[in-house]
């Protein structure tokens, strides 16, 4: 019966294939197609002031290294545009407003911001993917409405999707989407990367949705992480739960090739070094100047996270001042917290604890006149962050784990005098490419401080020759060559692919292919036999037709929309003896003999 089925679809595939030249059609048609861009937010700030809406664009990295492709006219972006809405006529005042910015939204209800987006995404894949797996909570309701909501996107998707076009898919929020647009778009081109880090095997086993989640990435073409070992523990999980081979970076899924690679994501560095000249930076500088005076600086910004280890930095640094009493008044710890997610209970104590932490040190070791940790709970405007970039001495950012970290990135590229010392957690993406920074441990509070005093007493020329080596790659590795590398990987496996359209099946193009058929009005079936209707042999008689294929045959020769032609290199009189009785065409002998159904052979030069 499985024989059956591939011989079916074997026989329609070449039929469509000569019908539509299904290559040719795909691979004009993927290189005119727009991209689309998914992601759970929308690169867009959304303000309501008396009723009215009124809109920004998101200056974070991933929009402006997007910017160059959803902006060029030829592509959008989907995504929940970051507030609830319930009132029809607001929805469509929004949806307007958007579609002037290339940008499609994907209302959320609040149940689904609850389950979906705080719940699955943030409160299991977060601390699972980070390593923090005793934070995860486990609940059934976030995993169905994590299907819901990706179904929600799929079905927007499709609103907008064309043949050709290229989607690309950001992150954990969307895990399942790959797989939902395959099935829904068997041959549609797939891109996703992930922004945080894809744990071990030993983690991701622990959660009860592994095989689904992976399933789910897998419909993708093209799945890219930030680092090497990011990837490895992906196809590592996909051996391991799936049991799927994989050769090099690819892997073989329901007879699809998956290729998975890591595209470490740069930042525009030109943003921030042009900063350098901005007016209201260099006002914030003047006024760091006049505050810290001779002040040594080192400077920490991380949103409210777990996973960016503040409290064993805290620990760090009081562990510098506490063993060096002569770093006393001569150095401050400036460390902003950006608020995030504050109404979920653990990051409300993570923050007690931060509180606690930086009172304690510092009514410990301040003076009159100096204030060892400077502690800010808020996000300032990029000018005040490109000042501090470019004041601090040190920069510090030490996570437990962090897919890539671009403050680090950014730190460098702040830093037009090539001085400044950067200390950076081995547990970042970004410590596989900085290793001109001192890289630390950041669970070893002890080298930490270490690290600390190091950088404070790394002469000018050390600094500068770190620090140069930096910004050139910093540079030359931005978020522009990222989005470009990507995207042409992702064309890349595309040529390949279309071509073994025609060579491999499987349950989507086989899909496909059977839509396309019943669609058809008219059908011309080409049918090569040696290799296609019957398994290769060279023992010759072991390869005549068997009943099997002679029904398959006599249906698709019964239906009045199909012309059916054999075609082989054998004797005319084999393929008489064979299909003779059959009302199709055939050409034997490598074309030298033809037969018309119902007619009679003919040599070549007689025809
Ligand atoms: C994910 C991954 C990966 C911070 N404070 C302020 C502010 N920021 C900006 C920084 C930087 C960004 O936020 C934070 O960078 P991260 O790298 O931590 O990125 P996330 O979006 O949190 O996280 C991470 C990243 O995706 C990219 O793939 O690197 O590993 O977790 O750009 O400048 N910006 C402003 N005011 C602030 O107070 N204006």
């Amino acid at each position: 019966m499985c024989c059956k089925v591939i011989l079916f679809y074997s026989i329609l595939l070449y039929g469509i294939m000569f019908e539509h030249t299904v290559n040719t059609f795909l691979m004009k048609s993927n290189f005119m197609g727009k991209t689309i861009i998914i992601s759970n937010r929308l690169p867009v700030k959304i303000a309501i002031k008396e009723g009215n809406y009124s809109f920004q664009p998101s200056e974070g990295g991933l929009a402006t290294g997007l910017g160059s492709i959803y902006k060029n006219g030829n592509s959008v972006w989907l995504g929940w545009p970051g507030l609830f809405v319930d009132n029809e006529q607001q929805k469509k005042g929004i949806d307007k407003k958007l579609a002037e910015l290339n940008l499609y939204p994907v209302y959320l209800t609040n149940e689904e911001i609850s389950q979906y987006y705080e719940g699955f995404s943030n409160e299991i894949i977060w601390p699972v993917f980070h390593y923090m797996a005793t934070y995860a909570r486990y609940e059934n309701a976030y995993w169905e409405y994590y299907n819901i909501v990706n179904k929600k996107f799929c079905d927007a998707f499709l609103k907008i999707y064309q043949p050709g076009d290229v989607v690309w898919i950001h992150d954990y929020h969307l895990m399942l989407l790959p797989k939902l647009i395959r099935t829904a778009q068997p041959l549609a081109s797939i891109g996703f990367f992930q922004h945080i880090p894809f744990p071990s095997f030993e983690l991701f086993r622990l959660l009860p949705w592994r095989s689904e989640l992976l399933e789910g990435l897998l419909g993708a073409d093209l799945i890219g992480f930030h680092t090497y070992d990011d990837a490895r523990h992906f196809l590592g999980a996909s051996s391991h739960i799936l049991s799927l081979k994989s050769s090099l970076n690819t892997v073989l899924y329901d007879d699809r090739k998956v290729v998975v690679e890591s595209f470490p994501m740069g930042i525009d560095d030109k943003k921030f070094s042009g900063l350098t000249n901005d007016l209201e930076v260099r006002r914030n500088i003047e006024g760091l100047k006049t505050t810290y005076k001779d002040l040594r600086l080192i400077l920490t910004i991380d949103r409210l996270d777990y996973s960016k280890g503040i409290l064993q930095r805290l620990q760090a640094f009081d562990l510098l001042l506490e063993n060096r009493h002569d770093w006393r008044e001569k150095v401050s710890l400036y460390m902003i917290v950006v608020p995030s997610r504050d109404s979920v209970t653990m990051y409300k104590e993570l923050r007690n604890e931060i509180d606690k932490l930086v009172g304690n040190i510092n009514a410990r070791h301040r003076t009159n006149t100096w204030t060892p940790i400077n502690y800010f709970y808020r996000s300032y405007p990029v000018e005040m962050l490109s000042a501090l970039y470019q004041f601090a001495d040190v920069c510090l950012v030490t996570p437990m784990r962090d897919g890539m970290n671009l403050v680090c990135k950014e730190f460098v590229a702040s830093r037009i005098n090539n001085d400044g010392v950067l200390i950076l957690s081995e547990m970042a993406g970004a410590a596989k490419e900085l290793i001109d920074s001192i890289i630390v441990n950041p669970n070893n509070t002890v080298e930490i401080s270490h690290a600390m005093l190091t950088a404070l007493n790394m002469p000018a020329e050390e600094q500068q020759r770190r620090m140069k080596r930096m910004k050139e790659l910093v540079s030359k590795y931005n978020v522009h060559q990222w989005v470009a590398a990507f995207m042409n990987r992702l064309n890349e496996i595309e040529k390949p692919k279309q071509l073994e359209v025609s060579k491999y099946l499987n349950f989507f193009t086989g899909q496909y292919i059977r839509n396309r058929y019943v669609r058809a009005k008219k059908r011309l079936i080409l049918l090569d036999y040696d290799g296609t209707l019957v398994n290769f042999s060279i023992d010759i008689n072991a390869v005549s037709p068997d009943k099997e294929l002679l029904d398959i045959l006599q249906d698709l020769v019964d239906d009045e929309k199909n012309k059916v032609v054999i075609i082989s290199g054998r004797q005319h009189t084999t393929m008489e003896a064979w299909f003779g009785k059959m009302d199709l065409d055939m050409v034997a002998e490598h074309g030298v003999w033809y037969k018309p159904s119902g007619g009679k052979w003919q040599e070549k030069n007689s025809v």
